[in-house]
Parts: structure tokens; C-alpha cells; sequence
């Protein structure tokens, strides 16, 4: 895709990228998004990574103004560290959040159609398991927990939604201010279930839109089995208190 023009009525638009430890991508990222959507401002939230990521992202901030730094003291997950991306974005007047990794999975010559779509939508979802949509060079093992997970969450809580734990979305702020940040404590990938089904619960449009999720080629990932465990019990735990809660009204409605 040649580099796209935001669409006018979405207004200003901030990629967030969450960062521990990517030395090794963080550039190579940021450049990949100024390139692709000019007119976006990035903004990295860096854990304190010991190798040095912060830093590096400073650097790029010096040299250009659409390139932001938000420091963080220590690692506490991805959700806590989107979390306090959004509230950043909110409080500065930015009218569409982008959630995107560090790795090279979420490809921000991608972007643009994430946007498109978000002139119809509230919340856009890169999406793997939708026609067109795929993973590449991801090992069986992945894929099997990835589309066991996304089953799961699908029977457990009623949802649509084919991709419920992607992590490449675009938000609009309206839609992040009416589902409330406070609630949201999931630290892994779970966050990302959790927003999108409070998104849901408010009636809100969610769409899903075909993305290529990139296998990361530099650095180590940060999926550990404690937040497998996490995702697990939650999804569990909301399938559960959804159901009671429909058994109870069930008969006044
Ligand atoms: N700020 C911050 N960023 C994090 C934290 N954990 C993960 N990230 C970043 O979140 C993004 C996704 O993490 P990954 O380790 O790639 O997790 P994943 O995509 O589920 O795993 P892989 O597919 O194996 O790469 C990357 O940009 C990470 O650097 C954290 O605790 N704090
Ligand atoms: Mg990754």
C-alpha cells in the first residue's frame, strides 16, 4: 500500500506501541508506521526495559516531533501499559487510539485499512481468523492455543467475533471513554478479550478487517503460560457471571 492520508473525519490519530525489551524492532517499527501513515503521531510506552528500548525510542523522539516517549518504572503487562497509553491519548485530544506491537506482527502497512474501517465502526480488530486474514510462520503449537483460545472465548461469551484476542485495533476515543478504563485490570492478551466484549456489551460497532500477523523475527516474546492461565480463568469467570446473570432476568424478559 502507498502511504495513506488519515481519513478527515477520523482526526488525529495516535499509534500506541508497548515496549519491553525490543531493541531490536523499535526503530525499524516507528519508521514502518511514519512511513505508512504520515500524519499519525506515535507514541511508545517503554517498561523500563534493561536493554535499552527507552533510550532508543528518546532518540527517535528527539529527532522527530510525531514520535512521543512515556516512561514507565517497571514492567507491569501489556494491558497496564496500553492502559495508561489511552488515558495519556485521551487527556491530549486524540480522536483514534491504534494499539500495535513492537515485533513486526502487527504490519503498519496494514494500518490504513484498520482506518477505513473505522469510519464505520467504533472499535476495528486486525483480525487473523477471518477470510483473507492469516498468521504467517507462527508454530503449530501457537496456532492450535491461539484458535483453541478464540473458540473458547466465543462459547464461553456468546461473542461474534472470530479474533477476540488480536492485538492490532484501532479505537475511537469515544468508544475507550464509554466503556471506562477503570475495570480493566487483565494484564496479558486478555485485556484485549475483555475490551472487546465491553465494547460489545455497549452496542457498540466492532469490526473485524483481514490482517497478516507476523511471526517476530528479533527479540524474545513475552507470552508466558501465566497468561494462557490469565486469559483462561477470566473468560471463564465472565462466561460464568454472564450466564447467572441471564438465568436471573431471564424470566422478566
Ligand atoms: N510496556 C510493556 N510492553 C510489553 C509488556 N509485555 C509485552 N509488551 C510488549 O507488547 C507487545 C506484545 O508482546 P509479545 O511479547 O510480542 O507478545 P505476543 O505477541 O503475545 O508474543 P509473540 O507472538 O510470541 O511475540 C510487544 O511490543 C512487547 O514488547 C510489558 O509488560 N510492558
Ligand atoms: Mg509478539
Amino acid at each position: 500500500m502507498t502511504p495513506m492520508d488519515i481519513p478527515a473525519a477520523l482526526g488525529r490519530v495516535l499509534v500506541i506501541i508497548p515496549t519491553y525489551n525490543e531493541r531490536d524492532n523499535v526503530e525499524k517499527i516507528v519508521g514502518r508506521v511514519r512511513a505508512a501513515v504520515p500524519a499519525v503521531d506515535v507514541l511508545v510506552v517503554d517498561d523500563n526495559s534493561p536493554d535499552g528500548t527507552g533510550e532508543l525510542a528518546d532518540a527517535m523522539a528527539a529527532a522527530d516531533s510525531q514520535v512521543k516517549v512515556m516512561h514507565r518504572t517497571a514492567k507491569d503487562g501489556l494491558g497496564a501499559a496500553y492502559i495508561a497509553g489511552f488515558r495519556w491519548a485521551l487527556e491530549r485530544g486524540y480522536d483514534v487510539m491504534v494499539e500495535m506491537d513492537a515485533d513486526g506482527s502487527h504490519q503498519p502497512e496494514e494500518l490504513p485499512r484498520l482506518l477505513t474501517a473505522l469510519q464505520d465502526a467504533d472499535l476495528v480488530i486486525g483480525a487473523r481468523y477471518v477470510s483473507g486474514g492469516k498468521t504467517e510462520n507462527w508454530p503449530l503449537s501457537r496456532q492450535l492455543i491461539s484458535r483453541g483460545g478464540n473458540t473458547y472465548v466465543r462459547l464461553m461469551l456468546g461473542t461474534p467475533l472470530r479474533d477476540a484476542t488480536a492485538g492490532y485495533r484501532a479505537f475511537r476515543a469515544a468508544t475507550l471513554e464509554k466503556i471506562g478504563l477503570d475495570g480493566v485490570n487483565s494484564r496479558g492478551y486478555c485485556f484485549q478479550i475483555d475490551l472487546a466484549r465491553r465494547a460489545l456489551r455497549q452496542g457498540l460497532r466492532v469490526v473485524e478487517v483481514p490482517v497478516t500477523f507476523v511471526e517476530r523475527v528479533h527479540g524474545t516474546s513475552k507470552m508466558s503460560r501465566d497468561i494462557v492461565a490469565e486469559a483462561m480463568l477470566n473468560v471463564t469467570r465472565w462466561g460464568v457471571s454472564d450466564r447467572m446473570a441471564r438465568l436471573r432476568g431471564g424470566r422478566r424478559r
